[in-house]
Protein backbone atom coordinates (compact mmCIF):
# COMPACT_ATOMS: atom_id res chain seq x y z
CA UNK A 1 0.00 0.00 0.00
CA UNK A 2 1.55 3.89 -0.92
CA UNK A 3 1.98 5.59 1.89
CA UNK A 4 -0.60 8.18 2.77
CA UNK A 5 0.51 12.06 2.58
CA UNK A 6 -2.45 12.52 5.59
CA UNK A 7 -0.08 12.67 8.37
CA UNK A 8 -2.76 11.05 10.57
CA UNK A 9 -3.54 7.78 8.91
CA UNK A 10 0.25 7.54 8.61
CA UNK A 11 0.81 7.73 12.32
CA UNK A 12 -2.01 4.95 12.41
CA UNK A 13 -0.26 2.41 10.59
CA UNK A 14 2.96 2.96 11.51
CA UNK A 15 1.69 3.00 14.94
CA UNK A 16 3.25 6.19 16.15
CA UNK A 17 1.92 8.73 18.26
CA UNK A 18 -1.12 11.44 17.34
CA UNK A 19 -2.64 13.90 19.30
CA UNK A 20 -5.77 15.26 18.99
CA UNK A 21 -8.37 16.72 20.17
CA UNK A 22 -12.52 17.32 20.17
CA UNK A 23 -15.21 20.01 19.42
CA UNK A 24 -18.35 19.74 20.58
CA UNK A 25 -18.35 23.92 20.04
CA UNK A 26 -19.51 24.67 16.51
CA UNK A 27 -17.93 27.47 16.17
CA UNK A 28 -15.55 28.40 13.96
CA UNK A 29 -13.59 30.23 16.25
CA UNK A 30 -13.14 27.14 18.36
CA UNK A 31 -11.55 25.54 15.19
CA UNK A 32 -9.18 28.34 15.16
CA UNK A 33 -8.22 28.52 18.85
CA UNK A 34 -7.69 24.67 19.20
CA UNK A 35 -5.52 24.39 15.34
CA UNK A 36 -3.47 27.05 16.57
CA UNK A 37 -2.68 24.66 19.95
CA UNK A 38 -1.16 22.48 17.44
CA UNK A 39 -3.39 19.22 17.58
CA UNK A 40 -2.66 16.69 15.03
CA UNK A 41 -6.01 16.34 14.04
CA UNK A 42 -9.17 17.84 15.25
CA UNK A 43 -12.56 15.59 15.43
CA UNK A 44 -15.89 17.40 15.13
CA UNK A 45 -18.32 15.43 17.07
CA UNK A 46 -21.50 15.11 15.25
CA UNK A 47 -22.64 12.26 17.37
CA UNK A 48 -23.64 14.28 20.33
CA UNK A 49 -23.77 17.63 19.75
CA UNK A 50 -26.11 19.66 17.55
CA UNK A 51 -23.39 20.48 14.99
CA UNK A 52 -24.61 19.84 11.81
CA UNK A 53 -22.65 19.74 7.86
CA UNK A 54 -23.09 23.29 7.27
CA UNK A 55 -21.20 23.89 10.89
CA UNK A 56 -18.78 21.43 9.91
CA UNK A 57 -17.68 22.60 6.85
CA UNK A 58 -17.38 26.22 8.49
CA UNK A 59 -15.35 24.21 11.19
CA UNK A 60 -12.85 22.67 8.49
CA UNK A 61 -12.83 26.30 6.74
CA UNK A 62 -11.73 27.75 9.83
CA UNK A 63 -9.13 24.84 10.62
CA UNK A 64 -8.03 25.78 6.70
CA UNK A 65 -4.18 26.71 6.55
CA UNK A 66 -3.16 25.65 9.57
CA UNK A 67 -1.41 22.42 9.78
CA UNK A 68 -3.96 20.29 11.10
CA UNK A 69 -6.16 17.20 9.86
CA UNK A 70 -9.90 17.97 9.98
CA UNK A 71 -11.63 14.37 11.13
CA UNK A 72 -15.29 14.14 12.10
CA UNK A 73 -16.58 11.64 14.89
CA UNK A 74 -20.07 10.45 12.40
CA UNK A 75 -23.19 10.89 14.03
CA UNK A 76 -23.98 6.79 13.25
CA UNK A 77 -22.50 4.37 11.49
CA UNK A 78 -24.52 4.95 7.92
CA UNK A 79 -22.78 5.47 4.57
CA UNK A 80 -24.79 8.44 4.26
CA UNK A 81 -23.36 9.58 7.48
CA UNK A 82 -19.67 8.88 6.14
CA UNK A 83 -19.91 9.88 2.58
CA UNK A 84 -20.99 13.28 3.73
CA UNK A 85 -18.49 13.72 6.41
CA UNK A 86 -15.33 12.91 3.81
CA UNK A 87 -17.43 14.75 1.42
CA UNK A 88 -17.35 18.31 3.02
CA UNK A 89 -13.82 17.36 3.44
CA UNK A 90 -12.74 15.17 6.68
CA UNK A 91 -9.69 12.87 5.88
CA UNK A 92 -10.86 11.00 8.66
CA UNK A 93 -14.26 9.41 10.08
CA UNK A 94 -14.25 8.53 13.60
CA UNK A 95 -17.09 5.86 13.92
CA UNK A 96 -19.13 5.30 16.98
CA UNK A 97 -20.50 2.15 18.28
CA UNK A 98 -18.96 -0.48 16.28
CA UNK A 99 -19.66 -3.57 17.70
CA UNK A 100 -19.00 -6.35 15.16
CA UNK A 101 -17.08 -7.05 11.93
CA UNK A 102 -19.98 -6.54 10.01
CA UNK A 103 -20.41 -2.87 11.05
CA UNK A 104 -16.68 -2.16 10.74
CA UNK A 105 -16.90 -3.56 7.37
CA UNK A 106 -19.46 -1.64 6.53
CA UNK A 107 -17.94 1.85 7.81
CA UNK A 108 -14.83 0.90 5.97
CA UNK A 109 -17.21 0.27 2.55
CA UNK A 110 -18.56 3.85 2.83
CA UNK A 111 -15.31 5.27 3.12
CA UNK A 112 -13.93 3.81 -0.32
CA UNK A 113 -14.80 4.54 -3.59
CA UNK A 114 -15.70 1.17 -5.42
CA UNK A 115 -14.16 -1.12 -6.27
CA UNK A 116 -13.25 -1.15 -2.99
CA UNK A 117 -16.36 0.58 -1.12
CA UNK A 118 -19.25 2.14 -1.67
CA UNK A 119 -18.73 5.80 -1.37
CA UNK A 120 -20.64 8.00 -4.19
CA UNK A 121 -18.81 10.22 -6.39
CA UNK A 122 -19.43 14.14 -6.95
CA UNK A 123 -18.38 17.60 -6.92
CA UNK A 124 -18.15 18.46 -3.20
CA UNK A 125 -16.33 20.49 -1.00
CA UNK A 126 -13.08 17.71 -0.80
CA UNK A 127 -12.23 17.94 -4.03
CA UNK A 128 -12.63 21.58 -4.64
CA UNK A 129 -16.06 21.13 -5.85
CA UNK A 130 -14.36 19.37 -8.95
CA UNK A 131 -12.08 21.16 -10.00
CA UNK A 132 -9.47 18.77 -7.86
CA UNK A 133 -12.11 15.91 -9.16
CA UNK A 134 -9.39 13.34 -10.37
CA UNK A 135 -7.16 14.36 -8.21
CA UNK A 136 -8.96 13.71 -5.18
CA UNK A 137 -10.73 10.32 -6.16
CA UNK A 138 -7.30 9.18 -7.18
CA UNK A 139 -5.69 9.19 -3.91
CA UNK A 140 -8.44 9.69 -1.34
CA UNK A 141 -8.94 5.53 -0.85
CA UNK A 142 -5.45 5.80 0.91
CA UNK A 143 -5.85 9.40 2.13
CA UNK A 144 -9.11 9.36 4.07
CA UNK A 145 -8.34 7.61 8.11
CA UNK A 146 -11.22 5.06 9.18
CA UNK A 147 -11.35 4.47 12.85
CA UNK A 148 -13.75 2.67 14.63
CA UNK A 149 -14.77 2.96 18.46
CA UNK A 150 -15.17 0.62 21.00
CA UNK A 151 -17.36 1.66 23.34
CA UNK A 152 -19.50 -1.56 24.49
CA UNK A 153 -18.99 -4.80 25.86
CA UNK A 154 -19.64 -6.54 22.69
CA UNK A 155 -17.40 -4.84 20.94
CA UNK A 156 -14.29 -5.69 23.43
CA UNK A 157 -15.67 -9.02 22.43
CA UNK A 158 -15.00 -8.86 19.14
CA UNK A 159 -12.50 -6.77 18.97
CA UNK A 160 -10.03 -9.33 17.26
CA UNK A 161 -12.70 -9.39 14.29
CA UNK A 162 -13.22 -5.69 14.15
CA UNK A 163 -9.72 -5.48 13.64
CA UNK A 164 -9.08 -7.82 11.12
CA UNK A 165 -11.53 -5.85 9.07
CA UNK A 166 -9.07 -4.05 6.46
CA UNK A 167 -9.19 -0.40 5.96
CA UNK A 168 -9.98 -0.61 9.62
CA UNK A 169 -6.70 1.82 10.52
CA UNK A 170 -7.08 1.69 14.28
CA UNK A 171 -9.67 1.70 17.13
CA UNK A 172 -10.88 3.94 19.67
CA UNK A 173 -12.35 3.51 22.96
CA UNK A 174 -15.48 5.83 24.34
CA UNK A 175 -14.74 5.45 27.96
CA UNK A 176 -18.02 6.49 28.69
CA UNK A 177 -20.15 4.43 26.73
CA UNK A 178 -17.99 1.46 27.40
CA UNK A 179 -18.28 2.51 31.44
CA UNK A 180 -22.19 2.74 30.27
CA UNK A 181 -22.38 -0.99 28.66
CA UNK A 182 -20.61 -2.68 31.86
CA UNK A 183 -23.94 -0.73 34.16
CA UNK A 184 -21.23 1.83 35.76
CA UNK A 185 -22.06 4.55 33.61
CA UNK A 186 -19.05 7.54 34.00
CA UNK A 187 -16.42 5.43 36.07
CA UNK A 188 -14.27 5.15 33.50
CA UNK A 189 -11.20 4.13 35.98
CA UNK A 190 -13.21 1.04 37.48
CA UNK A 191 -11.79 -2.42 36.86
CA UNK A 192 -13.91 -3.71 34.16
CA UNK A 193 -13.16 -0.61 32.04
CA UNK A 194 -9.58 -0.86 32.80
CA UNK A 195 -9.68 -4.69 32.24
CA UNK A 196 -11.78 -4.00 28.62
CA UNK A 197 -8.83 -1.39 27.84
CA UNK A 198 -6.14 -4.20 28.08
CA UNK A 199 -7.96 -6.36 26.30
CA UNK A 200 -8.31 -3.75 23.30
CA UNK A 201 -4.72 -2.87 23.62
CA UNK A 202 -3.56 -6.82 23.30
CA UNK A 203 -5.97 -6.90 20.35
CA UNK A 204 -4.22 -4.14 18.78
CA UNK A 205 -1.10 -5.78 19.83
CA UNK A 206 -1.92 -9.07 18.17
CA UNK A 207 -3.06 -7.40 14.67
CA UNK A 208 -0.46 -4.74 14.81
CA UNK A 209 -2.63 -1.66 14.52
CA UNK A 210 -3.13 1.05 16.34
CA UNK A 211 -5.57 1.50 19.47
CA UNK A 212 -7.21 5.09 20.80
CA UNK A 213 -8.28 6.17 23.97
CA UNK A 214 -10.53 9.75 24.38
CA UNK A 215 -8.76 10.58 27.49
CA UNK A 216 -12.04 13.27 28.31
CA UNK A 217 -10.25 15.04 31.18
CA UNK A 218 -6.77 14.94 30.23
CA UNK A 219 -5.09 15.09 33.58
CA UNK A 220 -0.97 15.06 32.70
CA UNK A 221 -1.19 11.53 34.92
CA UNK A 222 -4.12 10.37 32.84
CA UNK A 223 -2.18 11.21 29.70
CA UNK A 224 1.00 9.56 30.75
CA UNK A 225 -1.10 6.66 32.10
CA UNK A 226 -2.58 5.97 28.73
CA UNK A 227 1.05 6.86 26.43
CA UNK A 228 2.64 4.17 29.08
CA UNK A 229 -0.29 2.18 28.41
CA UNK A 230 0.41 1.80 24.59
CA UNK A 231 -2.62 4.50 23.10
CA UNK A 232 -1.02 6.17 20.39
CA UNK A 233 -4.16 7.71 18.85
CA UNK A 234 -5.22 10.12 21.62
CA UNK A 235 -7.71 12.51 21.82
CA UNK A 236 -6.77 14.61 24.76
CA UNK A 237 -10.22 16.61 26.23
CA UNK A 238 -12.92 18.56 24.31
CA UNK A 239 -13.70 22.29 24.06
CA UNK A 240 -16.01 22.71 26.55
CA UNK A 241 -14.40 20.56 29.14
CA UNK A 242 -11.30 23.14 28.29
CA UNK A 243 -13.74 25.87 28.59
CA UNK A 244 -15.63 24.82 31.76
CA UNK A 245 -11.93 23.72 33.62
CA UNK A 246 -10.44 26.81 33.20
CA UNK A 247 -12.96 28.80 33.42
CA UNK A 248 -13.71 27.23 37.25
CA UNK A 249 -9.81 27.50 37.96
CA UNK A 250 -10.06 30.94 36.73
CA UNK A 251 -12.71 31.72 39.31
CA UNK A 252 -11.54 29.70 42.43
CA UNK A 253 -8.07 31.60 41.63
CA UNK A 254 -9.69 34.84 42.61
CA UNK A 255 -12.03 33.84 44.86
CA UNK A 256 -9.01 32.40 46.81
CA UNK A 257 -7.76 35.52 47.43
CA UNK A 258 -11.43 37.41 48.25
C1 LIG B 1 -17.38 7.83 24.99
O1 LIG B 1 -16.68 7.95 26.01
O2 LIG B 1 -18.31 7.03 24.87
C2 LIG B 1 -17.05 8.65 23.86
O3 LIG B 1 -17.66 8.49 22.81
C3 LIG B 1 -15.98 9.68 24.01
O4 LIG B 1 -15.69 10.33 22.86
MG1 LIG C 1 -19.34 7.21 22.98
Amino acid sequence: METPVNPVRRALLERRLSVGSWIQIGHPAVAEVLADSGFSWLAVDCEHTDIDLTATANLFRAMGGRPVVPMVRVRENSTLAIRQALDIGAMGVIVPLVDTADDAARAVAAARYPPDGVRGFAYMRANRHGQAFAEYVGTANSEVAVVVMIESRVAVDSVDAILAVPGVDGVFIGPYDLSGSYGIPGQTDSAPVRSACQRVLAACGRAGKSAGLHVVRPTAAAVAQAIEQGFTFLAVGVDVVFLAESAAAARAAAVARS
